[in-house]
């Protein structure tokens, strides 16, 4: 059976969401490798928006019978019985039944996302805050460093405590704490007080969280909530297998704007380690795909660089065209809020992230937003002291004084809003399209044209 691989190209909120929920309209299982609630995807489907985070968001359709939260995922439990709680709530039934976490995935502690905060408030005290990474303070980063650190708590962990009442998570939480406020002192942990009610409070949070996936669970073998996630993939050889990446490949620990990074790897690397039994050759097998989903300009959130930024310095002229790009494409985090930076077209960066992830095939997404738009810019190159760059530089300090070789397109200055057919799009459309197209080297098989699940053009 055929598998298919979405991976975000750029630094995230590309619209991978809506693929992914087009694409498990014909999958069974659909698998999240990397990352936590720290992803933001937005799916609207007959105008009723749903947010997914931690949640595959194959469990929109209900064919897709398992959607599974790999080994190299981090669950913030609260977060996830709220994420299933507001999916009910719009009227998405028998999630619960659906999904699985993987036993050897951590579980992400309040803790975590206390320390988070601290040290985005620490390193933006320092240096004028050009050390601050901007993170969703969701606790990813340091519930990964304790995870690399041999001091996490993976989910079997949680688990084996409540059956055998042996409490051993519990012992390394309260040492994480111990060691934390050693670090950063009572004062900056505040209210964080493991000892006290809030203890309480958290433990029984994640044992009663627990709980209502267990008497969900169907007889006679009811599927365990938490799981062997490399027997899920494995027992199922009949699945059309869906993956759904998550943040994007930019922002990898190992191949993204290291430290302006999240801390796992998000990019084809990830899938392999953070889901175990899935052979590389799976995707060689007829059918299947590596889709590279690549926004028609770029955003970013958080700190770090970001070549074809529109700052208002570097936006002259009378038309603002990186505020204009924010608006019309309601650029805000799905997790936090956040106003999302906005620029051109980086297609140095997104040939750079092609050779890493080895994209098949690309989804260009928003096509529409620049319908308006009278000029529209590609990077097509970086300079460095007059030198042409061959790729995507690891070192910052001279992505800070490269100079960015554009090329400029007359704006197609037409709807594409809606459009299905490739012979639909306005012909400078379509010649924005294969330019990307052949300079990359991959087919762009998909175009967004709106938000919703038929606005796509399918090649
Ligand atoms: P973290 O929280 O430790 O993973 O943050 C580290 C960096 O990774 C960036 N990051 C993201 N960038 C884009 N989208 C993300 N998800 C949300 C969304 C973001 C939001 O989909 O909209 O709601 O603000 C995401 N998650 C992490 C982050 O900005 C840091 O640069
Ligand atoms: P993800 O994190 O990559 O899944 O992306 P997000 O969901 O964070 O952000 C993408 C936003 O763009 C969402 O609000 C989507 O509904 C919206 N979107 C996705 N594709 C398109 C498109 O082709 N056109 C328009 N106008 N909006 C889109
Ligand atoms: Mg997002």
């Amino acid at each position: 059976m055929p598998t298919t691989l979405v991976l975000g190209s750029q630094w995230g909120d590309e619209g991978k969401g809506k693929l992914v929920d087009i694409l498990a309209q014909r999958s069974t299982l659909c698998c999240r490798a990397a990352g936590g609630n720290n992803a933001g995807h937005t799916i609207v489907v007959d105008n009723t928006t749903y947010d997914f985070h931690i949640l595959p968001s194959g469990l929109i359709n209900p064919a897709c019978t398992v959607n599974l939260i790999g080994a190299g995922c981090v669950v913030h439990v609260p977060s996830f019985f709220k994420e299933l709680d507001d999916l009910e709530r719009k009227g998405l039934t028998g999630v619960r039944e659906r999904i699985l976490i993987s036993d050897r995935a951590h579980v992400c502690f309040d803790l975590h996302v206390a320390v988070d905060g601290i040290v985005e408030d620490v390193s933006g005290k320092k240096d004028g805050g050009k050390g601050k990474i901007g993170t969703t303070r969701k606790g990813i980063g340091p519930c990964y460093a304790d995870k690399v650190a041999r001091r996490g708590v993976p989910f079997w962990m949680l688990v084996s405590q409540e059956k055998e009442g042996k409490g051993r998570w519990e012992g390394r939480l309260r040492d994480l704490e111990k060691g934390y406020r050693r670090l950063y002192g009572d004062e900056a942990l505040g209210g964080y007080d493991l000892e006290g009610e809030d203890y309480r409070k958290t433990l029984s949070q994640y044992v009663i969280a627990q709980t209502p996936l267990l008497a969900a669970a169907s007889t006679p073998a009811p599927p365990p909530p938490v799981a062997n996630g490399v027997v899920t993939l494995q027992e199922r050889p009949s699945h059309n297998i869906l993956i759904e990446g998550a943040n994007a490949l930019l922002l990898d620990i190992d191949h993204g704007t290291y430290p302006f990074v999240t801390s796992s790897n998000t990019g084809l690397g990830g899938v392999f380690t953070g889901l175990g039994g899935l052979s590389p050759l799976a995707f060689s097998t007829p059918g299947s795909s590596i889709i590279g989903v690549v926004k028609a300009y770029t955003t970013r959130v958080g700190s770090g660089p970001f070549p074809t930024e529109l700052t208002p310095e570097r936006d002259g002229g009378d038309v603002h065209y990186g505020e204009k790009l924010q608006k019309i494409g309601r650029e805000f985090g799905v997790t936090t809020g956040r106003r999302r930076r906005c620029g051109w077209l980086d297609l140095v960066l997104v040939k750079y992230s092609a050779q890493v992830n080895c994209y098949t095939q690309i989804n260009l997404t928003k096509l529409d937003i620049l319908d308006s738009f009278e000029e529209i810019r590609v990077a097509i190159g970086y300079k460095l002291d007059g030198e042409e760059l061959d790729t995507f530089p690891a070192d910052l300090d001279q992505m800070d004084r490269i100079e960015i070789v554009y090329k400029t397109f007359e704006g197609w200055k037409a709807e594409t809003t809606g459009c299905r057919r490739w012979e639909d799009l306005p012909e400078r459309a379509k010649e924005y399209v294969s330019f990307i197209e052949k300079w990359v080297g991959i087919e762009v098989k998909w175009i967004g044209t709106g938000p919703r699940r038929e606005d796509m053009v399918t090649r």
